[in-house]
C-alpha cells in the first residue's frame, strides 16, 4: 500500500510538472487529486484498513496528496504569470507610432478658393493664366489702356502713386498689354491678382482681387464674349442660369458691356413665398462683370508684335473676385474676407 501511494505520488509530481498549460494543470489534478482518484480513494478508506496499517498508510497518503497539492499550487502561480506575460507580450501597443492620419491642417481662403474656381473654368475652356506686377508702370496701368490723359482714375486721389510713372496697379490688364507684346495672337490668356484703389467704405476695400481675361484672334465677336460669359456663368452659379450684355463704357473697350446672370435665388424676381427678392432687388438679374471688344487703339500698342488692328479683333473682360464669392456664398460683409475670423472662414 505505502509503495502504491509512493508510486502515485511520483507519477504525480512528474506529471504536475510536465503540464504547459493551466488546462493541463487542471488535468493532472482531476487525475490525481480530484474526487474519482486513486490517492484520494485510499484515503477514505484508511478507516477500513486494520488498525495496525491505519497510521502508516493514512499518513502517507496525506503526505502524498498535500505535497501534490502544493505542486499544483506552485506550478499553477508559475503558469498563470507565463500566460500574463505572454498576454502583455501580445496585446502591447507601440504608443510612439503615428496615429491615424491627421487632416489636412487649414485650408483655402474662400478668395483663393473662388479664384482657383474660376481659373479651373477658363483652363477647361483653353485659357492660359499668368500674373503680373502689383507694382506698375503709368504706361501699362493707363496709357496702353487706351486712358485719356484727364481719366478720372489716374488721380493721386483715386490712384495709390509709387512715383510720377509708377503706381500699385488698379487692375490686372497692364499684364494683358505685357503678355501681347510678348506673344503674337491668337491669344487665350486670363490673369488674376491683386489691385488697389483709394476706396474705403462698407462696399471697398482699398486692395481686392481681379481676374481679367482677353481672346484675340482675326475673327473674334461680341457673341463669342456672350458664349463665353455664358458658360462661365453656369459653371459657377448653376446650369440654369443666362446672361444679358447691357451697354456700358470702358476706356479699354469698344463696344463695353456690362454683363448680368439671371439670378439664382429667385424666379423672376420674386422668392417662393412671392416676396421681392433681397439678392436682385427684384430685377431677377445680377450684375457680375464688365467686358467688351478690345479698343482698336489698345492693339496700337502692340501693333509692332503681330497685333495689327485692321486685321485681329478680340473680346477682353474684368471680373471681382470678392464680388463672385460674396454673391454665391450670401457673404454679409465684404470686410468678413479680411477679418481672419475663423468662424468664418472655416465655414467654406
Ligand atoms: C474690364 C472690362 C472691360 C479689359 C481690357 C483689357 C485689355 F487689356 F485687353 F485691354 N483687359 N481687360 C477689360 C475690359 C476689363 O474690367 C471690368
Amino acid at each position: 500500500m505505502i509503495e502504491r501511494i509512493d508510486a502515485l505520488r511520483g507519477e504525480g509530481e512528474a506529471a504536475i510538472a510536465a503540464a504547459a498549460t493551466t488546462d493541463a494543470l487542471e488535468q493532472a489534478r482531476i487525475h490525481y487529486l480530484g474526487r474519482r482518484a486513486e490517492l484520494p480513494n485510499l484515503l477514505r478508506g484508511v478507516a477500513q484498513l486494520p488498525p495496525e496499517q491505519r497510521g502508516a498508510v493514512g499518513k502517507a497518503a496525506n503526505v502524498a496528496r498535500k505535497a501534490l497539492e502544493q505542486l499544483i499550487e506552485a506550478r499553477g502561480a508559475e503558469l498563470a504569470g507565463a500566460e500574463l506575460e505572454r498576454q502583455l507580450a501580445e496585446d502591447r501597443i507601440d504608443v510612439t507610432l503615428p496615429g491615424a492620419p491627421l487632416p489636412p491642417a487649414g485650408g483655402l481662403h474662400l478668395l483663393n478658393a473662388t479664384r482657383r474656381e474660376i481659373e479651373d473654368v477658363f483652363v477647361g475652356l483653353g485659357y492660359t493664366v499668368a500674373e503680373g506686377p502689383e507694382v506698375e508702370r503709368v504706361y501699362y496701368n493707363f496709357d496702353a489702356l487706351n486712358h485719356d490723359p484727364a481719366h478720372p482714375a489716374r488721380l493721386r486721389t483715386d490712384t495709390f502713386y509709387v512715383a510720377d510713372d509708377v503706381v500699385l496697379r488698379t487692375h490686372t490688364s497692364p499684364m494683358q498689354v505685357r503678355a501681347m507684346e510678348q506673344h503674337p495672337p491668337p491669344i487665350f490668356l486670363i490673369v488674376p491678382g491683386r489691385v488697389y484703389r483709394r476706396d474705403s467704405d462698407a462696399t471697398h476695400t482699398p486692395q481686392f482681387h481681379q481676374i481679367e481675361g482677353l481672346a484675340v484672334d482675326e475673327d473674334i465677336t461680341l457673341s463669342d464674349l456672350k458664349g463665353t460669359l455664358l458658360a462661365f456663368a453656369r459653371a459657377i452659379f448653376g446650369d440654369e442660369r443666362q446672361v444679358r450684355l447691357r451697354p456700358h463704357f470702358f476706356p479699354f473697350t469698344e463696344p463695353s458691356v456690362e454683363v448680368d446672370v439671371s439670378c439664382f435665388n429667385c424666379k423672376d424676381g420674386l422668392t417662393r413665398e412671392g416676396a421681392r427678392c433681397p439678392l436682385c432687388k427684384g430685377t431677377g438679374w445680377i450684375e457680375i462683370l464688365g467686358a467688351g471688344m478690345v479698343d482698336p487703339n489698345v492693339f496700337g500698342y502692340v501693333r509692332e508684335h503681330g497685333y495689327d488692328p485692321e486685321r485681329i479683333q478680340g473680346f477682353a473682360f474684368g471680373m471681382g473676385v470678392e464680388r463672385i464669392a460674396f454673391l454665391k456664398h450670401g457673404v454679409s460683409d465684404l470686410r468678413l474676407f479680411y477679418d481672419n475670423d475663423l468662424r468664418f472662414l472655416e465655414q467654406f
